[in-house]
């Protein structure tokens, strides 16, 4: 077992033969001018700040051997797995589907939708494509977990509010304890973070817990 003794809102002990780490949707498209993101009117940079404690905290977890699941927010080229309510909603500059400077806007394939390489998958660990902002929804996310027998879930990528958080909110119902990762998670509004990590926190860890990338290397013994 591992412990966590800084963990919010109180120590965090796992097992980590039975943990596995998530990566949510660190692609060009919402990282990167021109993509999704940006599309949308937010400053992408200010997510490109999580990237050295989210790569720390992936290289922590391959010495470990713990278990690494990149997703991706994409959908197929003929949007067939896109609900018109998901591609009509608000009024971005580009929508789903749109051609755009890194192709076509999160379409699987293109290279918008790829990781971005400072924390591109190594071969052979998995990487989910997902239709939805959550990871389980249309995806084998669940069955994939149960295969590894893992009970616990870290968390990391973007953005915290919407596709981390719909993901690990949805874990968190399925039993698995999950932690996200303070620094390997950002969002396009500061207040929005803050307060996703507060109500993770909150009410004795009603959903999880949080901690920074480097108390949980160091709890991996790497
Ligand atoms: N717009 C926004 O904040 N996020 C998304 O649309 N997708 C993810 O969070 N990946």
């Amino acid at each position: 077992m591992a412990r966590i003794a800084d963990a919010l809102p109180f120590a965090f002990d796992f097992d980590p033969a039975r943990t596995a780490l998530i990566v949510i949707d660190m692609q060009r498209d919402f990282m990167e001018p021109g993509g999704f993101g940006a599309s949308l009117g937010n400053n992408v940079s200010l997510l490109r700040a999580i990237i050295p404690a989210t790569a720390a905290l992936i290289a922590g977890c391959r010495a470990a051997g713990v278990p690494i699941i990149h997703t991706r927010e994409c959908h197929l080229p003929d949007l067939s797995d896109c609900p018109p309510a998901k591609r009509l909603r608000g009024a971005p500059a580009l929508r789903i589907g749109d051609a755009g400077p890194m192709g076509r806007i999160l379409i699987a394939g293109e290279p918008g939708a790829e990781i971005i390489p400072e924390v591109f998958p190594l071969p052979g660990e998995t990487v989910i494509d997902k239709p939805g902002k959550g990871a389980f929804h249309a995806t084998g996310l669940s069955s994939l977990l149960a295969g590894l027998g893992v009970e616990t879930l870290l968390f990391a990528g973007v953005t915290t509010e919407v596709c981390v958080q719909t993901t690990m909110r949805e874990a968190n119902d399925r039993g698995f304890d999950c932690l996200l990762v303070e620094d390997a998670t950002e969002s396009y509004f500061p207040a929005f973070k803050a307060a996703t990590l507060q109500m993770i926190r909150a009410q004795g860890a009603i959903v999880g817990w949080t901690a920074p990338a480097a108390a949980v290397v160091e709890a991996l013994g790497v």
